[in-house]
């Protein structure tokens, strides 16, 4: 008896030690001020290189405060974090890329919101590989979080590195990717860490 104690308290300590690194939250890769939507932070190229300008403030539901990646063995999340949760009054998108140069990043990670300016009805979440033909394959949103399960590109694989990785807010215009029209930028950020798959 007295064994079987000792047994059972020696398994237990190391999960308790290990129980609060487990549930802390994940560090934000790409983070970005807030106070800064104002189409001024790298305007027409929005590749992230010439930083934040915060002389104005525009937009709040379009400010981005950064992007944090999160994976299980299924699924990729890509939790994009704004000033206030969309829809805004017109329409916006919010897109996270990764893998590549700064400005050219091969894989995109997008949401549409609904606004005046468009005739969604919902947000609409997309993945994109723009170095492989860039055919939108639509993926679940919820709030500012995209899932996009592993299975959907060898990029998300076990042990890939999701690198350069950076986010934009635009305005969008018309209806559902790739009828309507993305842009002018209203807030970037710069290039974050890289990111690499556990599992
Ligand atoms: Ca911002
Ligand atoms: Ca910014």
């Amino acid at each position: 008896m007295k064994k079987a104690l000792s047994i059972a308290t020696a398994l237990s300590l190391p999960l308790l030690l290990a129980g609060p690194s487990l549930n802390a939250a994940p560090k934000p890769q790409v983070t970005d001020p807030f106070g800064d939507a104002n189409f001024v932070n790298d305007q027409g190229t929005g590749d992230g290189s010439t930083g934040d300008n915060t002389t104005a403030d525009a937009g709040n539901a379009s400010d981005l405060g950064g992007v944090t990646f999160s994976n299980d063995a299924k699924n990729l999340y890509v939790m994009i974090h704004t000033e206030l949760a969309p829809p805004a009054t017109q329409g916006i998108g919010l897109r996270a890329r990764v893998n590549g140069a700064p400005g050219s990043q091969c894989l995109l990670f997008e949401i549409y919101y609904s606004g005046a300016t468009n005739t969604l009805t919902a947000a609409e979440g997309y993945f994109r590989d723009t170095c492989a033909g860039g055919d939108a394959i639509p993926v679940e949103v919820l709030g500012t979080q995209l899932t996009i399960p592993r299975s959907t590109h060898e990029a998300l694989g076990k042990g890939k590195t999701l690198d350069t990785p950076q986010a934009q807010s635009f305005v969008y215009t018309g209806s559902s990717y790739p009828a309507g029209v993305s842009g002018p930028y209203i807030d970037t950020t710069k290039v974050g860490t890289d990111y690499k798959l556990k599992k």
